[in-house]
């Protein structure tokens, strides 16, 4: 019998993808938080749970370290840069297949600046305005659609502290409740798009174990709320 492997990252991912875990009639016998294990079992035989960065998920399908996984659109959209106009739809990037919106890890993908800026000021057609963020690529096709020349400058974490050090004018992060920009004194001052974690499928592991991965796929669909 073959397994099928599924990445799932620690945190919110792990979290909201038990229920519909559950819904398929799957449930992992092993408590992340408090086992070092990465490779988790399940009370399904035929199914394993591996735990890796969630930067690192798309990674991991695309090479086949996991037949799927579960990861957020803005990691999708930064991991393929190339995704352009076609979007996270049914036809992926290079052998993944985004096959079902899970709706879960939602918020959204936001400018932010210091409450003293003016946004609308610096965005006008033509004009230039330093951007920091982790999602550059995402920051990037933003600003381009707008028309606006953007010098961006990479982070890794830690964004709200750009615009109150003049590091930058304006961030791109992602926003759930505000409660991060408000301790900063910082403003969302546009929203650039609804994100929540999709299913990513390898397109080869769906041709090698085509009934397993079906049935799989299409109990996570069926769970979605
Ligand atoms: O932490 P690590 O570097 O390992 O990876 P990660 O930060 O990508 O993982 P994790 O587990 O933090 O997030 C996994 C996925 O959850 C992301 O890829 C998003 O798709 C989704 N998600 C949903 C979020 C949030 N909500 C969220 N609020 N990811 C991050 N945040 C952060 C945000 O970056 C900001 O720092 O929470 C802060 C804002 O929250 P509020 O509620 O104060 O607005
Ligand atoms: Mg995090």
């Amino acid at each position: 019998m073959s397994i099928i492997t599924l990445a799932l990252s620690k945190g919110r991912i792990f979290d909201d993808s038990l229920p519909l875990l559950a819904a398929a009639g799957i449930e992992v016998l092993d408590d992340p938080e408090k086992s070092r294990k990465l490779i988790l079992a399940t009370n399904q035989p035929g199914v394993r749970v591996v735990l890796v960065r969630a930067s690192d998920v798309p990674t991991y399908v695309e090479h086949g370290g996991a037949d799927l996984g579960v990861a957020g659109l803005d990691v999708l959209l930064e991991h393929g840069a190339g995704w352009g106009d076609s979007g996270p739809g049914a036809s992926g990037l290079s052998g993944l297949y985004v096959p079902v919106d899970l709706k879960i890890a939602r918020c959204r993908m936001s400018v932010a600046t210091r409450a003293d800026f003016d946004y609308a000021a610096a965005v006008r057609q033509g004009s230039r305005i330093r951007v920091a963020s982790k999602y550059t690529h995402i920051a990037r096709q933003h600003f381009a659609d707008k028309g606006v020349h953007v010098d961006l400058i990479k982070l890794y974490g830690s964004m709200e502290l750009a615009p109150l050090t003049g590091l930058a004018e304006a961030i791109v992060d992602l926003v759930s409740t505000g409660s991060t920009l408000k301790a900063n004194h910082l403003v969302e001052v546009e929203r650039i798009m609804d994100i929540s974690a999709r299913l990513v499928v390898n397109q080869a592991a769906l041709k090698l174990k085509r009934e397993p991965m079906r049935r799989l796929i299409d109990a996570f669909a069926g769970a979605v709320v």
